[in-house]
């Protein structure tokens, strides 16, 4: 149905495209003059995706159809969320235009709907940004016109009372407004946006989670995430680059309250275009603040392969709340560039500081809780393979950082967990490893090692899920943890 409605799109764009590049340059330029300018269709795209570059170089008149869409969707690992999106998805579609454009707009809200929505697009030059004229009730569909007067990349989003709650509920996206000459053309184009959502419950409290009016108020997010969802961007949904390519990434901050940090590690921006606009502000950045309600555009080139982590670098919003998303970059090493044994202090210094007494009592009341919740006969008996997919997870949150995602290590500083001997040899050994951490010389597969491993706060479910996961993953093939061996094991050891 998704990929129907974008190839609708695309396709009535290629028969616009078409129709415009039949006419002649002097039919367009009197149509121009004459305020008859040839019409075309946008192109949407969902996140992470970016329509192609507009090519045209004279203005037309962009006709946008966006349907808000009320739905239930998954925010992270047994948690859901109902989001309003524009387009169905978080964040909204992503709308491209050209300098001088004529943007016909229409907002059809779902007969689904239970809100009236509207659209405030940051590129308008008007009252409201068009709030008010896209008022529209569900059921129904509203249209406005204006003029893309400025170049930039810009945010949208509902401006319906209560505003916060419509923007936290998912309701933002982006509008780039090409300069009158395109931009500099890249290799890879993507569309990352950052946002806060305000659950009841704890971040990873599991169900269907009601918005909290008194947490969004007082900025106490649960959730940062980017793309909507707690991991959009990481695993096999990773933005993808070859070495040697450059990449260019809009920004966008929905908000509706932090401002982002925004960090890739490992990588420095060679451009950075701030704030909306699209002259180069600056070279080799390494963090640029992005404001809620604002955006920023960075190219770079990748010279070494690898994962890079796309973070907000106020760091608990990164490692404890979602907003982590992963580049991964393929090709030959360049040893020069880069020689493989460095380590990211990062990791090491958040996961430390992660062992605090708050956070353990707080895992042991869940873990009583979760251990209560499994012991009902009907809830227990959760099969090997939800195991498995929820311990990647929490690979992918935590473990890959150091075991690499591929599980082998790097050599002389982080044992692997493929194929590893000393793993397999001892199941309580295992289990003690991310509940106490790990240090002193160990010897995993015949090599040595003399490290640290922080504790791992996590769950007793997600403690046995992981080591479930990695007993199974990476060419290991069998055992498996249940969160009563973790607890068994947690208890023993404190
Ligand atoms: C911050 C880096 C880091 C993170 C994150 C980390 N580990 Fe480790 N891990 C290490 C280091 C370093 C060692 C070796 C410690 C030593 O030399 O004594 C190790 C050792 C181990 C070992 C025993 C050695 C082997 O290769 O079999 C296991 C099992 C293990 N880790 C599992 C995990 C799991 C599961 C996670 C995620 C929940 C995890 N680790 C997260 C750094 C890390
Ligand atoms: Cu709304």
């Amino acid at each position: 149905m998704k990929t129907s409605f974008l190839r609708h799109r695309l396709s009535s764009a290629l028969a616009v495209v078409l129709a415009t590049t039949c006419a002649s340059p002097l039919a367009l330029r009197a149509a121009e003059t004459a305020g008859e300018l040839p019409v075309e269709f946008a192109v949407l795209t969902h996140a992470p995706h970016v329509p192609p570059p507009i090519g045209r170089r004279h203005p037309a008149r962009v006709i946008v159809n966006l349907e808000v869409k009320e739905l239930v969707r998954r925010l992270a690992d047994g948690v859901d969320y109902t989001f309003w999106t524009f387009g169905g998805e978080v964040p909204g579609m992503f709308i491209r235009v050209r300098e001088g454009d004529e943007v016909e707009f229409h907002l059809n809200n779902s007969p689904d709907s239970k809100m009236p929505h509207n659209i405030d697009l940051h590129a308008v030059t008007g009252p409201g940004g068009g709030a008010a004229s896209s008022f529209t009730a569900p059921g129904h569909s509203s249209q406005f016109s204006f003029k893309a007067l400025n170049p930039g990349v810009f945010i949208y989003h509902c401006a319906t009372a209560p505003v916060p709650m419509h923007v936290a509920n998912g309701m933002y996206g982006m509008i780039l407004v090409e300069p009158k000459d395109g931009l500099p053309p890249v290799d890879h184009e993507y569309y990352v946006m950052q946002g806060e959502v305000y659950t009841a419950g704890r971040y990873g409290e599991e169900g269907l989670q009601p918005f909290d009016p008194a947490k969004a108020e007082d900025e106490r997010a649960p959730y940062v995430v980017f793309n909507g969802a707690v991991g959009s961007l990481v695993g096999d949904n990773a933005l993808q680059a070859k070495v040697g390519d450059i990449v260019r990434i809009y920004f966008g901050d929905g908000g509706p309250n932090l401002t982002s940090s925004f960090h890739i590690i490992g990588e420095i921006f060679d451009t950075l275009y701030q704030e909306s606009g699209l002259a180069v502000a600056q070279h080799n950045v390494q963090t640029t603040m992005v404001p809620a309600g604002g955006s920023a555009t960075v190219e770079f080139q990748v010279q070494v392969p690898g994962t890079y982590i796309l973070v907000d670098h106020s760091l608990s919003r990164a490692f404890n709340k979602g907003a982590l998303g992963m580049l991964k970059v393929t090709g030959p090493e360049d040893k020069v560039v880069y020689s493989g044994k460095e380590i990211d202090e990062v990791y090491l210094g958040q996961a430390s500081t992660a062992g605090s007494d708050a956070s353990k009592r707080e895992v042991a009341l869940i873990a009583e809780r979760k251990e209560a919740i499994a012991s009902n006969p009907q809830i227990a008996g959760l099969s090997k393979e939800i195991q498995m997919e929820r311990g990647k997870k929490v690979f992918l949150s935590a473990c890959f950082a150091c075991h690499q995602p591929d599980g082998k290590g790097l050599p002389g500083i982080f044992p692997p967990l493929a194929g590893s001997d000393f793993l397999k040899a001892d199941k309580e050994r295992a289990i003690r490893i991310p509940i106490k951490g790990l240090s002193g010389p160990i010897v995993v597969n015949g090599k040595p090692y003399n490290n640290l491993m922080p504790p791992q706060v996590f769950s007793d479910e997600q403690i046995a899920d992981v080591l479930t996961y990695v007993m199974n993953s990476f060419g290991n093939e069998d055992g498996t943890v249940s969160p009563a061996d973790v607890k068994r094991i947690r208890t023993q050891t404190q």
